[in-house]
């Protein structure tokens, strides 16, 4: 496996209007994240992922892009991105910009000529269709609610938008599109930063006959086995290889919903001429039920021991995995995966902290989730401000598909203003995320779970984290073992090995709420075992080791 510096990485994820509100108008901005930037150099983080900054009217709350040369004023300036960026990389940090170019807002000047008329030099830079039986050109749902087709009068056509209405796709089989997103990418890999996460990369490339979808139950047709992994995205992606990325030392990810293991290892090759390595989803979609995400229903163990071990074996040698639990999109991971009742929750955080932090693959921190914050639990659906949350609520519920009262369970559950909720900083009022109300609700147990607090705390979820850090760079087991599912069908534990030059790790995960026994290998019964990490004061290792409720173990020889 080659060594390069991302895979000995740890990135953290920052959500920039939520982060640190600088200017005290209710809005998280740059200068917030440059006020912090000692914060997180000090939980010891290499790289920053950010996500977008750019021109947006904010529809999906910056992934609608209106121009992706300048700042959205709400974050600040231009001048304001460069300073931080020059102090991150004082400090040793680098930055990552999040990159959405599978479309753009309908707000962007390319959008606004392309609509004007069918002969317009930007018409083909996005995906126009005449009506099919007097509707829409086929039957593909958007993902955040109605049909993925919106009619223009003006030219009496359909433009495609795979998410809202207000982002239309852009046509990738159009060169001068690439043409204009290299150059694009190349304007800011010059200004000095250092990677890219790619925005559901996996859907630039549709198939151009756009047939209909499977029904499945559902209100519109399943339209994507027709955009993702689509027939020319490698091509397109060597092609942003060759022209861009290629020519310097950046990190970058592509996030690719439907990534299958086979296609995980074209974008992700080792050959590095695609990506770094890919977001996939199946772990994160264990439990989605016949409305998708839309379940309260808790995931199942095994399954998750199953994903994740096939992630990790099947990509070894040949592509490089992202290990996350969460992001700006999912719920907060301990609310999801863990167990964040207050006797729990500091616990079982660091249980499911070390669970990918052990395993092979480059780790994504989601700001918060090294404080275990959880979910906001709003109860009424004004509290929420997700486009994708309001839309789908309306949806599913005018349609008679479930009710609203079991439609809130699952916004609580899965919603994604659950990650969205203000950082919580310490104790002052607002988290002092700022002084004055923020965009969206303060989850209101700020009071007891803030960084100000754990910093002061050595037992606490941020120090936890800070010391997995360490060991992924002072132990190179971490980064560059083997991997091995132990124990496969044990009902509460996770447990898996890693070995690199003679030496083993052994992790043990009890992913329940009560005492579990489990029998170690054999060659951790020695005396020389050392004990790397544990979420618990002090522990007892033999040949039988009970592990007590969400108890984690990293043992060493
Ligand atoms: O997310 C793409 C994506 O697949 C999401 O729809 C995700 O699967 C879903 O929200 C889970 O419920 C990316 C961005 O991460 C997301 O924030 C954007 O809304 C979306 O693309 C459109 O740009
Ligand atoms: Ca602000």
């Amino acid at each position: 496996m080659k060594k390069k510096w991302w895979k000995e990485s740890v990135v953290y994820q920052i959500y920039p209007r939520s982060f640190k509100d600088s200017n005290n108008d209710g809005i998280g901005d740059i200068n917030g994240i440059n006020e912090k930037l000692e914060y997180l150099k000090e939980l010891g983080v290499d790289v920053l992922w950010i996500s977008p900054i750019y021109d947006s009217p904010c529809d999906d709350n910056g992934y609608d892009i209106s121009d992706y040369r300048a700042i959205l004023k709400a974050f600040g300036t231009m001048e304001d991105f460069d300073s931080m960026l020059k102090r991150a990389h004082r400090l040793g940090m680098k930055v990552m910009m999040d990159l959405v170019v599978n479309h753009t807002s309908d707000e962007h000047n390319w959008f606004i000529e392309s609509r004007k008329s069918k002969d317009n030099p930007y018409r083909d830079y996005y995906i126009w269709k005449t009506s099919k039986q007097g509707g829409e050109p086929n039957n593909w749902g958007a993902s955040f609610g109605g049909s993925a087709w919106e009619y223009d009068e003006k030219t009496d056509m359909y433009y495609l938008h795979l998410f809202s209405k207000k982002q239309p796709d852009l046509n990738w089989e159009n060169q001068k599109v690439r043409d204009e997103v290299f150059d694009m990418m190349d304007w800011w890999c010059q200004k000095g930063i250092d990677g890219f996460r790619m925005d559901v990369i996996s859907m630039i490339s549709k198939d151009q006959s756009f047939p209909d979808g499977k029904l499945n139950g559902g209100l519109y047709g399943n339209g994507s086995p027709y955009y993702m992994n689509g027939p020319r995205v490698h091509e397109y992606l060597q092609e942003m290889n060759q022209r861009v990325l290629s020519k310097y030392d950046l990190v970058t990810v592509g996030e690719a919903a439907g990534v299958t293991i086979e296609e995980a290892k074209k974008y992700a090759n080792e050959d590095g001429t695609e990506l770094n390595m890919v977001f996939q989803f199946e772990h994160v979609s264990i439990g989605d039920g016949k409305l998708g995400k839309w379940t309260t229903k808790k995931f199942d163990l095994q399954e998750l021991k199953k994903v994740m071990t096939k992630w990790q074996i099947e990509l070894s040698g040949k592509a490089w995995n992202s290990l996350y639990l969460c992001n700006h999109d999912q719920p907060r991971s301990v609310s999801r995966f863990g167990d964040d009742r207050a006797e729990y929750r500091e616990v079982s955080a660091k249980m499911l902290a070390t669970c990918i932090h052990m395993m092979q693959g480059t780790p994504y921190i989601y700001q918060g989730e090294e404080l275990g914050m959880t979910n906001a639990y709003f109860d009424k659906i004004e509290d929420y401000k997700d486009i994708e949350t309001l839309n789908i609520f309306e949806e599913l519920t005018s349609a008679g598909l479930i009710s609203e009262v079991e439609m809130m369970k699952c916004i609580q559950a899965r919603g994604r203003d659950n990650a969205r909720t203000p950082m919580q900083w310490d104790d002052s009022e607002n988290a002092g995320f700022s002084t004055i109300k923020p965009w969206i609700g303060v989850n209101k147990n700020y009071t007891t779970i803030n960084a100000a607090e754990q910093m002061r705390r050595e037992d606490s979820v941020f120090h936890y984290y800070q010391k997995l850090i360490q060991l992924r760079k002072e132990y190179a087991i971490i980064p560059n073992g083997t991997y091995c599912l132990i124990e496969e069908s044990h009902p509460q534990i996770f447990s898996y090995t890693r070995e690199y030059q003679n030496r083993k790790l052994l992790v043990l995960l009890n992913f329940t709420d009560k005492d579990s026994q489990i029998t170690i290998p054999e060659e951790f019964r020695n005396k020389y075992v050392i004990c790397l990490i544990s979420n618990y004061k002090e522990q007892s290792i033999s040949k039988d080791i009970l592990l007590r409720p969400y108890e984690a173990m990293v043992l060493y020889i």
